[in-house]
């Protein structure tokens, strides 16, 4: 079917409880992988790209490749920029064919990420494409971490209200002690959970999580068994994944997973047949592995067979 807005996916999502994966793209393989998953789970799904898989793919590609895919999918794709930083990235990608961007102001003092956020809002309303934006900092919180020290870092809920109310976006991604990568903490993975509820009842916005991947322990035996350097990995446990749902995320990004997963494909291939240099006989392999990796997470999210 032709592509959605993400605005129609997490509508639906918020009403029904539970969350649909974003999960970010660079290449054919990685968004064939994700569409093939979702396509057997019947789950909506986004499929994200950052500025910096713009920059390695190409935007009238990524828009292509995604656009063809999605036209033979049975389930409602969106398709959307991940962080987006930049005006003129953001407008190109508005203009070319995205259904939804996020403006990622999050580095800004909160007066400048108001603004930059509501000028997106308004080129974004133009061509009715979703608006997400981001409050606070995406840094991983460990347990004994001060009550301060968390309030410097983490989403105000008072300030989501207000920035919910006056920017008219249509999803947010709070930080509640999530960060991107695959070290994402030391001691016990703690999410503040009750910054979230008061986050979702201020704003009545679907929420977005980032920083979400699990690090599957089969995904990290495998990359550790042939040799990546990643055996200190930690992701969020699928319990606060779970959490995270019941107190009103919506969308769930995904990306380190994924790179775990081709990256222990392409080793073990690489380790157990040297003689091996088709291509296809690479990526295949590491499709097949995003793929599981995407199916568990539907699995996890609650949104197998809502499409
Ligand atoms: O937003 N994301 C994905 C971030 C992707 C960054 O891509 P570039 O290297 O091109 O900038 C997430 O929230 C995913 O978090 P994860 O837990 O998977 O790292
Ligand atoms: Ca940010
Ligand atoms: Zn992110």
């Amino acid at each position: 079917m032709p592509l959605v807005t993400g605005k129609e996916i997490l509508q639906a999502a918020d009403k029904g409880k539970y969350a649909v994966g974003a999960f970010n793209i660079n290449n054919m393989e990685i968004a064939q992988a994700v569409l093939k998953a979702a396509a057997a789970r019947k789950a909506p799904v986004f499929l994200s790209a950052s500025e910096g898989a713009i920059q390695y793919a190409g935007l009238k590609m990524l828009v292509a490749i995604v656009k063809t895919l999605a036209s033979e999918a049975p389930v409602p794709v969106a398709l959307h920029l991940d962080h987006g930083k930049d005006l003129k990235i953001i407008q190109a990608c508005v203009d070319g064919g995205f259904t939804s961007v996020m403006i990622d102001g999050s580095e800004h003092p909160f007066a400048e990420n108001l603004k930059k956020t509501k000028q997106v809002v308004e080129m974004a309303r133009k061509k009715g494409v979703s608006v997400e934006a981001e409050l606070g900092r995406l840094v991983g919180v460990e347990d004994n971490v001060s009550v301060d020290a968390r309030d410097a870092v983490l989403v105000n809920p008072e300030e989501a209200g207000k920035f919910a109310k006056e920017t008219g976006i249509d999803s947010l991604a709070p930080a509640i002690g999530t960060s991107h990568g695959a070290f994402k903490f030391k001691g016990d993975a703690k999410l503040d959970f009750e910054r979230l509820a008061a986050c979702k009842k201020i704003t009545g916005l679907p929420l977005v999580l980032h920083g979400a991947s699990g690090v599957p322990q089969w995904v990290l035996e495998k990359a550790v068994k042939y040799g990546a350097k990643v055996s200190e990995a930690k992701g969020v446990p699928e319990d606060q994944i779970r959490g995270a749902i019941k107190n009103g995320v919506c969308k769930i990004n995904i990306d380190t997973d994924l790179r775990l997963a081709l990256a222990g494909a392409i080793r073990e291939i690489m380790a157990n047949k040297p003689e091996e240099f088709d291509p296809r006989k690479i990526l295949g392999p590491a499709r097949d592995a995003i793929e599981k990796v995407v199916l568990e997470k539907f699995d996890m999210f609650g949104c197998a067979g809502k499409a």
